[in-house]
């Protein structure tokens, strides 16, 4: 890193070459590019020599494959890993500006959903500090997820042009560039008595990548994010441009720029578009066709590759992989069937990340086979020989088997179970979800290929969530441990134990809640023009808008206490504000409907003032992770209500837990783990068990409407759904909402997600909450014990436990870099 002095004149230099002006003339804007491009400066080396090491120290690679990498900010963490933020905050100060300011200016670049695409980030972060040599592999979206815009209390989806001014922490590497064919035909030549594939008539676009710096925690490692946008192949000449060519290149410009144009915006549900297949195949093949290369440049005999190289896919969406490195090792390399398959299998490894059916990609065969013509070709023969196994194996039961097992079944490509066939590992995301895989939902593989089968309980990192998000708590954690060693060895936070029960610590550290809760009250003051109590508790669920979170829930229960305050004398309470932010798919009607009856509730609750104050609702809107690290920090509730059985593991959850909010949730995901670290007393759970949903769920014997019939508080929350309380000029509003409650629509039973069900004991978990927060200073020790116990949960650890189970990398010695 430069020096202070340096780094002042880089940034002046910069402003003057990128906009001549002086650095007084300049705007936050130029000087957030004109910081950024000093910072890349003092970065490139470190990159380079990592990649030089790769290559000197011959080292095994893992390619992190995956459609999404919620990165979030870069200019901040990137200053936080080189161990700067100190100076440059400095330096930033004598130059007249506030650094976080400067950050401010960031896009925040969102090319993932959610849980999924965040974890990628967050493992992106580990391995590079833990000196593991990998790549993430993606798309670089033009758009990635929309930015909600909140109009009347109804979502509106506006297009976030990201790089639209350029990024200044990306690098265009067309040297590394690569064809991508889609479509056309396959014919067969008998060449010496072998078969020979040609793809013929097929269109193509050039894949170009841009890579991003991943920088580890001050240890000169520089992994990258490679993220690839889509070209037109314009090589043909003006003579050509006969009409037939000109149609064609009409095309090719069509879909090189339609490729990579959006971030499709569902999460945990899958929408089956041909352009999701297209995008799925071009990042997939660009860089299968790099990774290869880069190993060859370096090795003669590809039979080694998975000495070298590993392929991590996260989730169903790049599974094309398997077959597409298939094709390169048969077609390109020249390999046998057998070979290439034991290649492909001991590459491939792939990670669960939900059971929610409707998120399980499947193709339909048609689609598929027309698209990529060759690559089915290939998929046909793995399930050919896959279901002849089936077949020996189980000879008395084929048909059932066949049915749960096959990759093409019913005219269709299913995705998850061909990842399952050909990875040497599947892994789900929690404990609970890994035996929900292995009892549930996958049980015919795990009976058939137990071995492949195991548990990654995900993880966060606290250099973004605690360091960069909280930087009051990370100093006070330092003092009071003596070290900051924390930063890359989260389990330390043991040492916090000590100060459980000491008055003097557990006030200080209510204190710096308490200016977390004044910095998110100016946020939502600036952004939501709401004003909000920081005395108040603040009590949130941010997270993408599904049914099964129980955002519904959530909102019907405060229905009911807003209820209790207006009709029962006796009813008292702590002063709380509920804080809400989720992003609902483009086209999910339901979560949008819901996000409309949290803003409807907002304004009848807000301007009452006959409550005084009691209950305050606020909807975020454009919740995204700039805005999430302000929240975790001030939060002093972590909701985390899922039906059991439902979250595979939730990460937000970690992310509250690391700055000292308990939980208010259900035995789900990882929530399991997390009441197993603190301690039942420092939950506050409720709800139906995960068996317990299962079993409703089989036995259909969950009756909604009686609960209806019988609790009046629950009829009367109900019934103002469509009496115009919450909605006089429409009373019809939220009448599907109340549907959905009490009626079964074709398949789905009404109360889908036991709403009903478990509302009573959210209620009583939700009284716990307000008598354990009366106790201040029984508050203040149960708050620290979060943070104290959440060891367990950084994404350093899981990063660990993959190493040694799955991809069995070395780490990487950058003494002898350069
Ligand atoms: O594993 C990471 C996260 O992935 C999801 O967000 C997903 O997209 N399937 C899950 O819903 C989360 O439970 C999980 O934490």
């Amino acid at each position: 890193m430069m020096n202070a002095k340096e780094l002042k004149k880089a940034i002046e230099d910069n402003v003057k070459v990128l906009y001549r002006k002086t650095i007084d003339e300049a705007s936050k804007e130029q000087v957030f590019y004109a910081l950024s491009y000093a910072i890349k400066d003092t970065i490139i080396d470190e990159w380079i020599a990592t990649h030089k090491a790769y290559d000197a120290q011959d080292a095994k690679i893992l390619y992190y494959l995956s459609m999404e990498f919620l990165i979030g900010r870069a200019l901040g963490n990137n200053i936080i890993n080189l161990g700067a933020r100190k100076e440059v905050a400095e330096v930033m100060e004598e130059l007249g500006f506030d650094l976080t300011d400067i950050e401010d200016q960031e896009s925040d670049p969102a090319l993932g959903n959610g849980g999924l695409g965040r974890l990628a980030a967050c493992f992106l972060d580990s391995l590079a500090t833990l000196n593991y040599p990998a790549y993430g592999c993606g798309i670089r979206y033009r758009y990635g997820m929309f930015k909600q815009k909140i109009d009347n209390g109804y979502q509106k989806e506006v297009p976030d042009n990201w790089i639209k001014n350029g990024y200044p922490f990306e690098i265009k590497r067309s040297e590394y560039s690569y064809i991508v064919k889609f479509g056309g035909n396959v014919r067969v030549e008998n060449l010496n008595g072998k078969e020979k594939f040609i793809h013929e008539n097929y269109g193509s676009v050039r894949a170009i990548p841009y890579d991003m710096p991943v920088l580890g925690y001050e240890n000169g490692m520089v992994n990258t994010l490679r993220i690839w946008d889509a070209e037109a192949i314009t090589n043909f000449s003006l003579e050509q441009f006969d009409k037939g060519d000109y149609q064609k290149a009409l095309e090719q410009e069509n879909l090189a720029k339609t490729l990579v144009e959006v971030l499709y915006p569902n999460d945990n549900h899958y929408a089956g578009k041909e352009l999701r297949l297209k995008q799925q195949y071009f990042f997939i093949s660009a860089s299968l066709q790099r990774a290869l290369d880069k190993f060859k440049e370096n090795h003669s005999d590809i039979h080694d590759l998975p000495k070298k190289v590993v392929f991590q896919l996260n989730d169903t969406h790049p599974t094309v992989a398997i077959p597409e490195l298939m094709r390169l090792l048969l077609d390109e390399e020249g390999l046998s069937w057998d070979d290439a398959w034991k290649i492909t299998t001991e590459c491939m490894a792939y990670t669960n990340h939900t059971i929610m059916a409707e998120a399980l990609e499947k193709w339909p065969i048609d689609l598929f086979k027309s698209l990529l013509p060759r690559v089915y070709q290939i998929v046909d023969e793995i399930n050919r020989r896959f279901v002849e196994q089936i077949r020996a194996r189980y000879p008395h039961n084929f048909a059932e088997k066949e049915k749960n097992m096959a990759i093409l079944y019913n005219g269709q490509v299913r995705m998850a179970y061909m990842a399952i066939v050909a990875g040497f590992s599947v892994n789900g995301v929690a404990r609970l979800h890994t035996e929900i895989l292995k009892n549930q939902e996958l049980k015919d593989f795990y009976e058939m290929m137990p071995d492949k089968f195991n548990n990654k309980t995900n993880g966060i990192t606290q250099r973004r969530f605690l360091v960069h998000a909280n930087p009051l708590l990370t100093d006070w954690i330092t003092k009071k441990l003596g070290t900051d060693k924390f930063i890359t060895d989260l389990p330390l936070l043991a040492g916090l134990k000590d100060y459980l029960d000491d008055e003097t610590a557990l006030a200080e550290f209510m204190e710096i809640k308490y200016q977390n809760k004044l910095r998110l009250v100016k946020y939502i003051k600036e952004h939501n023009g709401i004003d909000i109590d920081p005395n108040s508790i603040f009590d949130v669920q941010v997270k993408r808008l599904h049914e099964y979170k129980r955002q519904l829930l959530n909102i019907l229960h405060v229905m009911y206490l807003y209820n209790k305050l207006k009709n029962d004398e006796n009813f008292d309470m702590y002063p709380r504000t509920f804080i809400f932010g989720a992003k609902a798919a483009a086209g999910y009607r339901r979560a949008k409907q819901t996000i409309k009856l949290i803003n409807s509730v907002a304004d009848v609750i807000n301007n009452d003032k006959s409550i005084d104050g009691k209950i305050k609702v606020v909807f975020i809107e454009d919740y995204k992770v700039s805005s999430a690290e302000i929240i975790f920090a001030a939060a002093d509730v972590s909701e985390q209500i899922s039906t059991a059985s439902k979250e595979a593991s939730g990460t937000g959850n970690m992310k509250f837990m690391l700055n000292g909010a308990p939980t208010i949730g259900t035995m789900d995901g990882a929530n399991v783990e997390i009441v197993e670290e603190v301690g039942k007393e420092n939950a506050f759970i409720f709800g139906l068990s995960s068996d317990e949903v299962i079993a409703f769920e089989k036995n259909h014997n969950y009756d909604p409407v009686s609960i209806f019939n019988n609790d009046s508080e629950i009829r009367t929350v109900l019934m103002q759904l469509v009496n115009g309380f919450y909605s006089p000029e429409n009373t019809e509003e939220f009448r599907e909402i109340y549907d959905s409650l009490l009626k079964s629509h074709g398949h789905d039973r009404a109360d889908t997600y036991f709403i009903l069900k478990d509302f009573r004991s959210y209620a009583q978990a939700h009284e716990d909450v307000d008598k354990a927060y009366r106790d201040k200073k029984r508050w203040a020790k149960m708050a620290l014990t979060q943070t104290a116990n959440v060891g367990k949960f950084s994404s350093d650890r899981t990063i660990e436990e993959y190493v040694k189970d799955i991809w069995h990398l070395s780490k990487l010695r950058l003494d002898n870099a350069k």
